[in-house]
């Protein structure tokens, strides 16, 4: 199949995705077309079936705000005639999908069909399609789509209960590489951030509000006092002056190590212990699942498609929002517990290969396959 994706190239899960799909599909060999206003971060290889198109947005002083959707739909449009595209996957539905149906309208009137799938991926439909200034076009966009999936099944009923579309929406889980995770870390060393005896607690985000990253300095300021540790945080974003604030005040800035913005956290990870995702919401939680690909076991709250995802007792240990006393109290059992924590460890692996590529690759091609027969 001849296949577009649009996606958010930065940092985040939608682009880690929507990157990650794109490349295994090339390596079965479709050929695949990234549309993008920069290169996604992850596609850093050489692949005979992989693409890139970018999008340049001019600036004209003219305009207060660029006319972003304009030039995507046109690029759309572009690539869809001169490459053939069979179809396009938009990852994000503001503004890809309505952007997507406007090229596919383009396109029609001029006499080809180009169906186009969306996929949600939480905040599109938890925290900023929420906000009712995007309603009718989401609503109309997501009406319009050939098809449209969910990461989680959370995130499938929170989208038909905010959007009373008429098209179903198919749950399609997040994945990883499980093989990419399997060889020991070459680069990053346990001891260069931790003494033999101490414990490392970790925590991957994006650093928004919906993060509630101050817990987890809450947490480590807790698990601290009874276990020694540090505290490793990767990513970055608006939260962190108030990271810093907090851990300033409880006084514990000399054991977090911030390693900033890593495009593959698996290394990192792989030296850690806890993985700890307190999010307000999370369609699924992707980080949590790389975490459990080494062997991780993860401390989260019971919120959205984590619950799908972290089995608690099992996998790892889930708490109420907020409840950060509780999520402190399940770390210090865990690691004080040798053999349960080695069970766990084993568990949160075995959790980890039910999202495996090779899983759920399968389910995006027959997808396609059943949209593009289904024709517009
Ligand atoms: O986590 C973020 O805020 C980034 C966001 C994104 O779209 O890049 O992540 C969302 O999509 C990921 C991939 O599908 C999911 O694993 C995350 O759970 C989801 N984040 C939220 O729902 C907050």
């Amino acid at each position: 199949m001849n296949i577009g994706i649009v996606c958010y190239p930065t940092f985040g899960g939608s682009g880690v995705v929507a990157t990650e799909l794109g490349i295994a599909l090339a390596h079965k060999g479709h050929k695949v077309h990234f549309i993008t206003y920069s290169q996604p971060f992850r596609l850093n290889q050489f692949n005979e079936n992989l693409f890139y198109h970018e999008v340049n947005v001019n600036d004209y002083p003219l305009f207060d705000y660029q006319p972003y959707e304009s030039v995507l739909a046109s690029k759309i449009v572009d690539v869809a005639i001169y490459e053939r595209l069979d179809i396009l996957h938009v990852h994000y539905a503001i503004p890809h999908a309505s952007v997507a149906y406007l090229a596919q309208q383009i396109l029609k009137s001029r006499k080809i069909k180009l169906p186009y799938i969306t996929t949600l991926h939480g905040t599109d439909i938890t925290l900023v399609g929420q906000d009712p200034s995007f309603e009718p076009v989401i609503f109309f966009s997501l009406n319009n789509s050939n098809a449209i999936t969910s990461v989680s099944e959370s995130l499938r009923k929170d989208t038909l209960k905010t959007f009373k579309i008429a098209n179903d929406v198919k749950v399609i889980p997040n994945f990883i590489k499980i093989e990419d995770y399997q060889h020991p870390t070459e680069t990053c060393h346990r001891k260069n951030f931790a003494a033999p005896h101490e414990r490392i607690l970790i925590h991957i985000s994006n650093f928004r509000k919906v993060k509630r990253v101050e817990d987890v300095l809450r947490v480590f300021d807790i698990v601290r006092k009874e276990i020694p540790c540090k505290l490793i945080l990767v990513g970055d974003g608006p939260e962190r002056p108030a990271i810093d604030k907090l851990c300033r005040e409880l006084n514990t800035c000399s054991d977090i190590i911030s390693v900033g913005k890593i495009a593959n956290p698996k290394e990192v990870l792989s030296i850690a212990d806890v993985f700890i995702l307190p999010s307000e919401t999370e369609s699924f939680g992707l980080s949590a699942l790389e975490a459990m690909a080494v062997k991780i076991p993860v401390i989260s709250s019971n919120t959205g498609g984590i619950p799908e995802l972290n089995i608690h007792g099992k996998t790892g240990y889930m708490s109420k929002v907020g409840d950060y006393k509780d999520m402190a109290k399940n770390t210090i059992a865990l690691l004080s517990d040798e053999k349960k924590f080695q069970q766990f460890r084993e568990n949160a692996f075995e959790q980890a290969k039910k999202f495996d590529i090779e899983v759920i690759l399968p389910m995006y091609e027959k997808l396609y396959e059943e949209v593009i027969k289904a024709g517009i």
